[in-house]
């Protein structure tokens, strides 16, 4: 039996800075510390520790399944590891900025994460211009599912339960689209803090500050991951030549370029440009390429 095998296994439910809550296979949360000053569990490791009076050390951080992270401009922010979807949360109110959309799927895709949308708030009269706007990714594929969350929480019930059943999926997207709406819904003994919209949009603030892992059922199979609402999404981990692979709509049309190495950008022959002048490529999908391409590619210092 190999050092780390006789160690407690435990499951990382949350994240607090200097120590983390870990779950025991019977339920049991346990405040743990990192052994040493690193710390680089995230919500979703399967760690191994050790009692140390009342609270416990992480010895070991198990090898992970997959990790959902982004890379702004000087840091790096993981979300969670060993995840079987994401749930892209985005509302009609505040409207959806479609490049945070975009990137959220990239970083998914990227980490080899299944994912869906959910547009919530489809009580609210401006639904129809944040449909049209998810149009393009319905169309090549994403399953894009409509709520209303809290005015019609039973429907959003019965259409959640049955994708979301035995898995662990962690709900990603922009502060106020209501990410702990849904917790609150389906995991019953969550709590989880719901902000009021308009405060949310005054000061800027977040009603979720922390990544927090929720068992909806007694038998703790099915899981679901609150996280804080994000603005920024840098993808400075994804290789720029990585990048049309990544958008399954541009990606379709790659094979269809002259040069190899085409950027879809100018070249001549180009089959990305191509299937835009048919429409079957979205300008706005082609122009935020562009703008994640230019982030990418520019020099740094
Ligand atoms: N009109 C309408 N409002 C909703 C619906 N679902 C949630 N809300 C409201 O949206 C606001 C934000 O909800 P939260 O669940 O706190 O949003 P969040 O995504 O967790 O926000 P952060 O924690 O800041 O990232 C609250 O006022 C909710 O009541 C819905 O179906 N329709
Ligand atoms: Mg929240
Ligand atoms: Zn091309």
């Amino acid at each position: 039996m190999t050092k780390t095998a006789a160690l407690d296994l435990g499951l990382v439910v949350a994240g607090h800075g200097r120590h983390y809550i870990v779950e025991t296979p019977d339920g049991e949360q346990i405040i743990c510390h990192p052994r040493g000053k690193k710390s680089d569990c995230v919500v979703g490791d399967r760690v191994r520790w050790q009692a140390s009076g009342d609270e416990g050390v992480i010895e070991h951080v198990e090898p992970r399944r997959n990790l959902l992270f982004r890379q702004d401009e000087w840091k790096t922010k993981s979300f969670a590891a060993n995840l079987d979807q994401v749930l892209v949360l985005v509302a009609a109110e505040p409207m959806f900025s479609e490049s945070q959309l975009a990137r959220a799927l990239i970083a998914a895709e990227s980490a080899d994460i299944p994912v869906r949308i959910v547009l919530n708030k489809a009580d609210l009269p401006t639904i129809d211009a944040a449909r049209s706007r998810l149009a393009p990714y319905a169309a090549f594929g994403v399953d894009v599912i409509e709520l209303a969350l809290k005015a019609r929480p039973d429907e959003a019930r019965d259409r959640l339960m049955p994708l979301l059943q035995g898995k662990a999926t962690f709900v990603l997207g922009p502060s106020g689209t209501g990410k702990s709406t849904l917790i609150n819904l389906l995991a019953p003994d969550a709590c989880a803090q719901v902000g009021e919209i308009s405060q949310a949009l005054n000061t800027g603030r977040h009603t979720t500050t922390a990544t927090q892992w929720y068992w909806t059922d007694p038998e703790r199979r099915t899981a679901l991951i609150d996280s804080p609402g994000f603005q920024e999404f840098g993808l400075r981990q994804i290789d720029p030549k990585a990048l049309p692979g990544l958008m399954p709509d541009l990606r379709q049309h790659t094979p269809e370029c002259r040069f190899y190495n085409c950027t879809h950008q100018h070249e001549p022959g180009c089959g990305v440009r191509a299937a835009l002048a048919r429409g079957e490529i979205s300008e706005s999908r082609l122009r935020i390429y562009g703008e994640i391409l230019n982030e990418l590619t520019q020099t740094r210092w």
